[in-house]
């Protein structure tokens, strides 16, 4: 057997055969020092005190000493008032031992300051403020409490359990007797799992910090979990901590804290009066509890924040860091809305993504050659199912070494390559960042020669294993290292590459076969001397910024796509994001749901889940609910295992195709939806996909439902996650005079809560919010991009006043000269029987689109005709007619690039 096939035997062996009983692979809390040290610290006994003496106010922040009265060690406090509602607390050692390690790139930029007034200063508290927000620093103990508008919405160290623990020197025995310190978490100088040993050459560097929201009745984000949408309860002898280690986690279990491939540490607080964030800067390992008064085992006595509102319902967060310096942003909301922008301003958001990104991307593991990938293509039109991107797994390479081809398999790219783009196709190949250790290959010998490597604890290249076999990992923190492996993406190094190749980062965890819990062990070394524990979780961020770099340095006037597996805060700015390896099965189809809302809410809107489950193979009857699921959720791709059988939605029987055609038709159909809202993200950041509470704050009803998704603010569409449903319960929120149309029969439900409504095979609920506008291309194409000439039907879907609006925007679906004003931006209005239309921005965009049909739903009885006025069509007479329950306005004609209206008569 060739030494290259052993090597990918065996690692598939270790890969899947001893890990396929999860759990035990990875740690729980109680198995990790710094966990068990921060989790252990009793509540309701702080030694920190701030010295409220050495106080400096500056137009924006007030600086003090903070103590540890009981080993006798300053830190620095700085409490800063941001711009938008936001404030920044950040702590650190005065004389550290060895420089506490603090994050570059993350943010969005420096986060804009804002003025601040100090009320009162005096040696036990002081008080400051700007605009409706307040806080007030507690001397002794060390607490500091927010306010909104006057009510006390946070409260930090309010449980006593705020801590640096300050870097010092091992202490040793003296004259026979143990000192104190040696009382001290057996692991905390030096720890073992299962056969890997930490060397920890600092000691320990842990931070903890908790956050009271007083009033809070749920709480919400923490993503990457397969968990959930509210967060539960956690806690000693209950649930284990959510944990933030991005993992490799194989067949991970849903309903589960445990870490998976991302790591967002924002948590949002929420009442029906208040919500309120959370963000915790920190890339090192992080476990967060969460005590939620409504449930049973919060122990009451906890802490009495408020004299005489000991009852009112709160939420607890215990965030628990490995290392770093403690940097927390408080975003003062007040609404769920205000909150996601009040993120996304800290950690930017998702530039607008090329059009035929957010249509239909089929993937598999793998399409094994040129002819393979052209004959899927060729099948999917001879079913008429619209796809728009093929996607190329690890295999497509010369046996794993990326930026390289199969010289067999897929000898003749630019070829294939073509056949894809000459039907309006485009192709994702998939790079990793383990680096084949083999020599002669290029990048290898590159990284190796120019010292571009992560180094083990004694300076020496690290060799892990991986798809490859022996492999090594680039330093991206090394600024050298990220303008290389950013050249590589031109077609320089990456022969036959083109503008419409792009990238799909995988196993950026980084995932090492055989590395503690799958992973690089945390003494590794990087550029600056940082060891890996102190930036784990954005490994793969830093990795996808290079790519999203090196494309755009390929093509500065086309907008990169990039897939990521690892994320963190801030990549929103560079990838998209999927569920990783998720199964073929209910309850996988279930979580995708709230794991992509939780993302959302997180900034990290473009997300999606693989279709039909990763591993193992769905019955028809999954595949085809998984589909009609994801056609609202904003990342659309199928993708399985290499050793599923094929799935391509063309193989099955007509009935079965028919349901997956129509699903991605109805996805090609809301495109135009899709885009505007990716647009009005960049432009305002607020979330693409949003829970149910995002838009109710005040209906207690929607905290917990997990099922629903809003597709921006018009469309509502509820999951079917079982087998042999004949009904669904759907929750239609706003109240009596909020309406809701059903997209199969246009008929009109009230917002009145739970309704029962029939279901069959053939498709899942999905309503239309009465009140909105939405644009529609409903000639189905084999791909967006034949799409693009297409005439629009305008859904008028009208609120209880018989009114109406909504957005579209266009542009040229590729490039970035939208940002030089190459756009439309259109506003859509109905009200008092006429719908008008008129540009948001004074901007110009030349399209042929126009509009082929308009329907009203919710229309008043009667209407005779409808009358179109525009400046290049004059005044012209439109048939009307009513079906069912909508009335039909036929071909207005009109451009869309043109100001007109309707009138209905
Ligand atoms: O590259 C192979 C797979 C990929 O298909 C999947 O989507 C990734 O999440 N990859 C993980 C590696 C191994 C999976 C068992």
């Amino acid at each position: 057997m060739k030494w290259t096939i052993r090597i990918l035997l065996f690692s598939l062996f270790l890969y899947q055969t001893c890990f396929a009983v999860v759990k035990e692979n990875f740690k729980e809390c109680s198995q990790s020092s710094f966990c068990r040290r921060l989790r252990g610290i009793k509540p309701d006994n702080s030694n920190y005190v701030l010295n409220l003496k050495s106080l400096q106010v500056s137009d924006n922040s007030v600086e003090s000493e903070l103590w540890n009265s009981a080993e006798n060690v300053k830190f620095k406090l700085v409490l800063t008032a941001l711009a938008g509602n936001m404030f920044r607390l950040y702590a650190d050692e005065i004389s550290p031992l060895h420089k506490r390690y603090r994050v570059e790139n993350v943010l969005n930029g420096e986060p804009q300051v804002e003025r601040l007034e100090v009320l009162k200063r005096t040696e036990d508290e002081v008080i400051i403020q700007f605009g409706d927000n307040k806080a007030v620093l507690k001397a002794k103990p060390f607490k500091v409490e927010f306010y909104k508008d006057g009510t006390l919405v946070a409260v930090v160290n309010g449980r006593g359990l705020f801590t640096i623990e300050h870097f010092r020197t091992k202490n040793v025995q003296v004259d026979g007797e143990e000192n104190q310190l040696q009382q001290e978490d057996p692991g905390a100088w030096e720890e073992n799992f299962k056969s890997h040993h930490d060397s920890k050459p600092r000691g320990p560097e842990g931070i903890s910090l908790d956050i009271t929201f007083p009033g809070a009745v749920r709480s919400y984000g923490l993503p990457q979990h397969a968990d959930r949408l509210s967060l539960r309860t956690t806690g000693p002898g209950g649930l284990d901590p959510y944990r933030f280690y991005n993992l490799d986690v194989f067949e991970y279990l849903v309903d589960s804290t445990m870490a998976l491939y991302g790591s967002i540490p924002v948590v949002y607080a929420h009442s029906s009066s208040n919500t309120v964030g959370a963000f915790w800067l920190n890339p090192s390992e992080t476990w967060v509890d969460i005590n939620n008064s409504k449930d049973q085992n919060v122990v009451s006595s906890l802490v009495n924040l408020v004299s005489g509102q000991a009852s009112e319902s709160r939420v607890d967060v215990h965030f628990m860091s490995e290392s770093g310096v403690v940097d927390l942003f408080i975003l003062m909301g007040p609404t769920p809305k205000d909150c996601a922008k009040q993120y996304t301003q800290l950690t930017g958001v998702a530039p607008l993504p090329q059009y035929y990104t957010l249509a239909y991307h089929q993937c598999r593991w793998n399409y094994i050659t040129e002819d393979d990938v052209t004959t899927v293509v060729k099948n999917f039109d001879e079913h008429d199912m619209p796809v728009d991107t093929m996607w190329l797994d690890i295999e497509y390479t010369d046996g794993k070494k990326y930026f390289t081809w199969d010289p067999i398999k897929f000898a003749h790219p630019d070829q294939m390559l073509m056949n894809l783009t000459s039907t309006g196709r485009h192709l994702v190949v998939i790079i990793d960042p383990h680096v084949k250790r083999e020599g002669g290959y290029f990048l290898h010998e590159d990284s190796l020669s120019n010292d571009y490597y992560v180094k083990t604890k004694d300076g020496n290249v690290y060799e892990g294993w991986c798809w490859p076999g022996s492999s090594s990992y680039p330093d991206f923190f090394n600024p050298t290292v990220f303008d290389y492996y950013k050249a590589l993406y031109s077609k320089l190094k990456f022969d036959n590459v083109n503008n419409d190749i792009m990238i799909w980062n995988d196993m950026n965890e980084p995932s090492v076969f055989n590395g503690p819990e799958i992973t690089m062990p945390k003494d590794c070394l990087h550029h600056g001397g940082w060891e890996h524990r102190h930036l784990h979780n954005m490994y793969g961020m830093v990795y996808t910024a290079i790519t999203y770099e090196g494309l755009l340095q390929r093509n500065p006037n086309r907008r990169p796509f990039i897939l990521s597996r690892s994320h963190f805060a801030g990549t929103q700015r560079y990838a998209a994001i999927w569920t990783g390896d998720n199964n073929a099965d209910w309850n996988h189809l279930a979580a995708s749901y709230p794991m992509c809302l939780s993302e959302a809410l997180a900034g990290v809107s473009f997300c999606g889940a693989d279709i039909g489950g990763f591993f193992n193979n769905p019955d028809v009857e999954l595949l085809q609910r998984w589909y009609q699921a994801a056609v609202w959720l904003p990342f659309f791709r199928a993708h399985a295992h290499i050793d599923t059988r094929r799935r391509e939605p063309y193989l099955f029987a007509e009935d079965v195709r028919h349901r997956i055609r129509t699903a991605l038709r109805l996805r090609y159909a809301h495109l135009p939806t899709w885009y505007t809202l990716f647009y009005e993200h960049e432009r305002f950041g607020e979330p693409v996909v949003r829970p149910l509470f995002y838009m109710y704050p005040k209906d207690p009803e929607v905290v917990d439902i997990d099922n629903q998704v809003l597709v921006g603010d018009s469309i509502l569409a509820h999951m079917i996650s079982e087998s042999g449903a004949t009904t669904a319960n759907v929750y239609l929120p706003g109240g009596s005079s909020e309406y809701w149309y059903d997209m199969r029969d246009w008929r009109k439900y009230a917002g009145n809560g739970y309704t029962s409504f029939s279901v069959n095979l053939d498709s899942i609920p999905v309503f239309y919010r009465g009140g909105s506008i939405i644009c529609r291309k409903d000639r189905p194409r084999r791909a967006s991009s034949l799409m693009h000439k297409d005439p629009f039907t305008l859904i008028i879907a009208l609120d209880s006043n018989n009114s109406a609006k909504g957005t579209l925007y266009i542009d040229d679906n590729e490039s970035f000269e939208y940002r030089k004003q190459k756009y439309l931006y259109i506003q859509f209005q109905f009200k008092n029987n006429e719908l008008t239309s008129s540009l948001i921005d004074k901007t110009d965009y030349e399209t042929l689109e126009w509009i082929e049909r308009v329907i009203v739903l919710g229309a008043p009885s009667g209407v005779q005709k409808a009358v179109l006025t525009s400046k290049s069509l004059g005044s012209v007479d439109l048939e009307t007619h009513y079906s069912d329950d909508a009335l039909i306005i036929r071909k207005p004609g009109v451009s869309v690039r043109e100001s007109f209206a309707v009138k209905l008569i």
